[in-house]
C-alpha cells in the first residue's frame, strides 16, 4: 500500500514547469503549498522534486541519519566557478570535509573579533556616503547593501577591497560573478535543446568564469608569494590551516574555489537580510522605534566595539524576524540515503529528493500561530522557545552556513549604525516585490534618510582614524 504525494497538473515532457513564473518560481512553489499542503511533488522535465514545508516534515528531512544534502541542478551549474568549494561539494566528497575542518575557527565567536575593525570600516563607508547625501536625494537599498557586504567579505576573507563605494558602477568581478549566477539559473530551467542553441551565454559563461579565476589566482599566488605580514583573513587561515583530523592542507585550486564561494554566498544573502529588514522596520514604525532606543542607549554616539554589537538584543532580534518572514536563502535541498517512510505513510526510495521551502516553514501555524505575517522580532526574545527544526534561514546540520555569525554579525553592526545615524524615510510608500536570483531581495526598494543628529556627521568625520580610507 502506498500513499501518493499530492502532485500538481503536468503537460507531457514539459511536467508541472508551465505553472511556474519563470522570473519567481519560490514564490510559485509557495502558493502551490498553500494549495497542495506541506507536501507535495513537482515533475520538472526530466526529474522530480518533493516540496516540504511544515515543521513535522522540515524534522525529518533535516534528520541526518536518514537524509543529506543534495547538490541539486542549479548548484551543479555553479560548480563551473564554485568548483568543490564548500557550498557546491557534496558531503562524501574528501574536500569537503577538509575544507569544513580547516575553516571552521575561521568562522567562529571568537574569529568574529578580529573581523570586527574591518566590517566597522565598510559600515562607515555607508553611513558617511548617506550623510553626504542632499535631504531629498534616494537611496537604492539593496544596491548599497550590496556594495557593503561584499566590501566586507573581501577585506575580511582576502584583504582585498572592492571599493564599491568609491565607483558608480559595479566592480567587474561582480559583474562576472552576476551574469554567471544567472546563466546558471537560466541552464537549469532550459530544455536540452534549447540549451544547446545559447551560443552566445555559453561564450559569456566561459570568458566570466575565467575572469573570476584570474582575479582570485591572482590573489592567491600574490599573498603566497609575499608572504603574510599578519594578515588574519579567510586566506591566510586557508593558506596555512591543518585539517586537525588528517593533518591535510587545502591546495591552490580548492583555495580558489573557497574565495569565490564566499564572495557568493556571504555578499547577495547578507545585503538581502539588510535590506529587507529596513523594508520591515520602515512599515512596523514601533518596532523601529524599539530598535532605536535600545541603539541610543547601548551606542550613543560610539563607534561600535565588538561588546557593544553582541549587546544590541533587539537589532538581532529585528534580523531574526526578518530572515523568518524573508529567508534570503529560501531553500535547500536533501537525498535519501536510503529507502525510508516519510510522514508515516509515504515510501520514499534512496536518492529520491526533497526541498524544503523554508518561508513557508516559518510561517507554519503549528509553531508561529494565526499571526504568522506580523513582523514581531518579540517572538525571539527566547531562542529556547523556538522548535530547532521550525527555523532554518541558515541551513541544516554539519552542511548548515558556516557564515553564520559572520553575517549576524555584520548585520548587526551595520542595521545598528544605520539607526544610530538615520531616521528611515519610506518616500515612495515601498510596495514589497520580492526578486528572485539564487537568493532573494525587495525589489526596487528605495528610501530616504535624515540624520538624527546634527553633530553626526562630525562624529564620523573624528572616527576616521580607524578606517584607513579616507572620504571620497
Ligand atoms: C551554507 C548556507 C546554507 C545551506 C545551503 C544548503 O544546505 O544547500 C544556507 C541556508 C545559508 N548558508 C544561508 C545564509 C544566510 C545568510 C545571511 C548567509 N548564509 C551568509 C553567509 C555568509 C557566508 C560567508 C556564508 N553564508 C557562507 C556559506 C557557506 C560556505 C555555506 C556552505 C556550508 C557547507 O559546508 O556546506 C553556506 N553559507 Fe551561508
Amino acid at each position: 500500500n502506498t500513499t501518493q504525494f499530492p502532485q500538481p497538473k503536468t503537460y507531457g515532457p514539459l511536467g508541472s514547469l508551465p505553472i511556474i513564473d519563470k522570473d519567481k518560481p519560490l514564490q510559485s512553489f509557495m502558493k502551490l503549498a498553500r494549495e497542495f499542503g506541506p507536501v507535495f511533488q513537482f515533475q520538472f522535465p526530466g526529474r522530480i522534486t518533493t516540496f516540504v514545508s511544515s515543521a513535522a516534515l522540515a524534522k525529518e528531512i533535516c534528520d541526518e541519519t536518514r537524509f543529506d544534502k543534495k547538490v541539486g541542478p542549479a548548484l551543479q551549474k555553479v560548480r563551473a566557478f564554485g568548483g568543490d568549494g564548500l557550498f557546491t561539494s557534496e558531503t562524501k566528497e574528501p574536500n569537503w570535509k577538509k575544507a569544513h575542518n580547516i575553516l571552521l575557527p575561521s568562522f567562529s565567536q571568537q574569529a568574529m573579533k578580529g573581523y570586527h575593525t574591518k566590517m566597522v570600516d565598510l559600515a562607515t563607508q555607508l553611513i558617511q556616503k548617506w550623510a553626504r547625501l542632499n535631504p531629498a536625494d534616494e537611496i537604492d537599498v539593496p544596491e548599497d547593501m550590496t556594495r557593503l557586504t561584499l566590501d566586507t567579505i573581501g577585506l575580511c576573507g582576502f584583504n582585498y577591497r572592492f571599493n564599491s563605494f568609491y565607483r558608480e558602477t559595479t566592480h567587474p568581478f561582480v559583474n562576472s560573478m552576476v551574469r554567471a549566477l544567472d546563466e546558471a539559473m537560466s541552464q537549469t530551467q532550459r530544455l536540452g535543446i534549447q540549451d544547446k542553441l545559447m551560443i552566445k551565454s555559453k561564450k559569456q559563461f566561459r570568458e566570466d568564469i575565467q575572469y573570476m579565476f584570474s582575479l582570485v589566482d591572482e590573489l592567491i599566488a600574490e599573498r603566497k608569494q609575499n608572504g603574510d605580514h599578519g594578515e588574519d583573513d579567510l586566506l591566510s587561515h586557508m593558506l596555512k590551516g591543518v585539517d586537525p583530523e588528517t593533518g591535510a592542507s587545502l591546495d591552490d585550486e580548492n583555495i580558489r574555489f573557497q574565495i569565490i564561494t564566499f564572495l557568493i554566498a556571504g555578499h547577495e544573502t547578507t545585503s538581502g537580510l539588510l535590506s529587507f529588514a529596513i523594508y520591515f522596520l520602515m512599515n512596523n514604525r514601533d518596532k523601529l522605534k524599539k530598535a532605536q532606543q535600545e541603539v541610543d542607549e547601548v551606542l550613543g554616539d560610539d563607534v561600535p566595539d565588538y561588546k557593544q554589537v553582541k549587546k544590541l538584543k533587539y537589532v538581532r532580534m529585528v534580523l531574526n524576524e526578518t530572515l523568518r518572514l524573508w529567508p534570503t536563502a529560501p531553500s535547500f535541498s536533501v537525498y535519501a540515503k536510503e529507502d525510508t517512510i516519510l510522514d508515516g505513510k509515504y515510501n520514499v526510495k534512496k536518492d529520491d529528493v526533497f526541498s524544503l521551502l523554508i518561508p513557508e516553514l516559518h510561517r507554519d501555524p503549528s509553531v508561529w500561530g494565526d499571526d504568522v505575517e506580523s513582523f514581531i522580532p518579540e517572538r525571539f526574545e527566547d531562542l529556547d522557545s523556538i522548535p530547532y527544526h521550525a527555523y532554518k534561514p541558515f541551513g541544516n546540520g554539519q552542511r548548515a552556513c558556516i557564515g553564520q555569525q559572520f553575517a549576524l554579525h555584520e548585520a548587526t553592526l551595520v542595521l545598528g549604525m544605520v539607526l544610530q545615524h538615520f531616521d528611515l524615510i519610506d518616500h515612495e510608500e515601498y510596495q514589497l516585490e520580492v526578486k528572485e536570483t539564487l537568493t532573494l531581495k525587495p525589489d526596487g526598494l528605495t528610501m530616504r534618510v535624515s540624520p538624527r543628529k546634527p553633530a553626526m556627521s562630525f562624529t564620523v568625520a573624528s572616527s576616521e582614524p580607524k578606517s584607513p580610507e579616507k572620504g571620497a
